[in-house]
């Protein structure tokens, strides 16, 4: 048996999330269209015969310009630091720039192999795909390369042989009915930031927070979860562009989580949102550390 910890490093926006719940087969992280979604590290366990992948989704790395992208940052970094192998997961549709080098930099620094995920294959003709192989394979000794499609899900069959095959031999280190480090109501917030970044747009979406203000789980299971949130902005400004005329956005944003939470609990939910100024949040440390984003020694 083979087990062990494998990093989804990557640039914003290349499908790490979108792999992660592929693989697990759960709607773990939430994903969207918009770049820096992922905040946190999010363990998520396969369980095959022969043996355990445990996935650590990551922020997106970036160009830091606020205290709380640095915590990202520096939590996708240790993540990769971490693992036993190194997931690169690319957008292979895109042409590469110098974020992506800027990866590619950081690789030297590591002692895990990396296997070079190619991903969004299904946007892509075949012919175009092999200058690309070409290009990064100069770039570094990849370990492997394996073109994916975390969409449709495409290869992921393979690409999980071939993570397999690089990880330690050893038995499973969690429990086999172990899914994710995530607690409920952690996700339960997670899902409600996605519908505000799927419904939302320009500067929202990255100066927005959800946190739980209250969360009950009655024993009676016909009970509905009571769940209360606050949506975080930092501008007085932004507080309208959430509510919506006459409360139809907070309530479209409400709804649409709602149902999101129903589904992965399978059970009732009440879901109540309120809308909250914060200036700054983005760099108050004790906010940070609430929303899971704590400091790390010597950053
Ligand atoms: N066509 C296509 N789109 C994909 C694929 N994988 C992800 N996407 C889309 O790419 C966008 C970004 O996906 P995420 O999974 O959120 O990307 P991420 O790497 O986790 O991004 P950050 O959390 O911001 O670092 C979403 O709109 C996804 O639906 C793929 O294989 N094919
Ligand atoms: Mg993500």
């Amino acid at each position: 048996m083979r087990s062990g910890f494998v990093a989804l490093l990557g640039r914003p926006n290349a499908g790490k999330s979108t792999l992660l719940n592929r693989m697990v087969g759960a709607h773990l992280a939430i994903v969207s269209n918009k770049p820096q979604t992922t905040r946190t590290r999010i363990l998520g366990a396969r369980n095959v015969p022969e043996g355990q992948l445990l996935f650590l989704d990551t922020p997106g790395v970036h160009r830091p310009l606020h205290r709380m992208n640095v915590r990202m940052v520096d939590a996708a970094i240790a993540a990769a630091r971490e693992a036993d192998v190194v997931a690169l997961v690319v957008d292979a549709s895109e042409s590469t720039g110098r974020g992506t080098e800027y990866l590619i930099g950081l690789l030297s620094q590591l002692h895990a192999p990396v296997v070079l995920v190619l991903n969004k294959i299904d946007r892509m003709k075949k012919h175009v795909l092999l200058p690309v192989v070409e290009w990064f394979s100069r770039q570094h000794a990849f370990a492997d390369i394996v073109p994916v499609s975390a969409a449709t899900g495409d290869n992921v069959d393979r690409l999980e042989q071939v993570l397999l095959s690089h990880l330690p031999e050893g038995p499973p280190l969690y429990p086999d009915d172990y899914l994710t480090d995530q607690p409920a109501r952690v996700l339960a917030a997670e899902m409600v930031r996605e519908q505000v970044l799927a419904l939302t747009r320009a500067e929202l979406p990255f100066s927005t927070a959800v946190t739980v203000d209250r969360y009950e789980e009655p024993q009676d299971e016909d009970a509905p979860l009571v769940i209360y949130c606050s949506i975080l902005v930092e501008e007085p400004s932004q507080k309208p562009i959430i509510l919506g005329h006459g409360g139809a956005m907070i309530k479209a944003i409400g709804t649409a989580a709602r149902t999101r939470i129903e589904a992965f609990f399978e059970r009732r939910v009440y879901l109540d949102l309120h809308v909250k100024v914060r200036g700054d949040w983005r760099e108050n440390d004790r906010m940070l550390d609430d929303l899971g984003l704590p400091k790390r020694k010597g950053s």
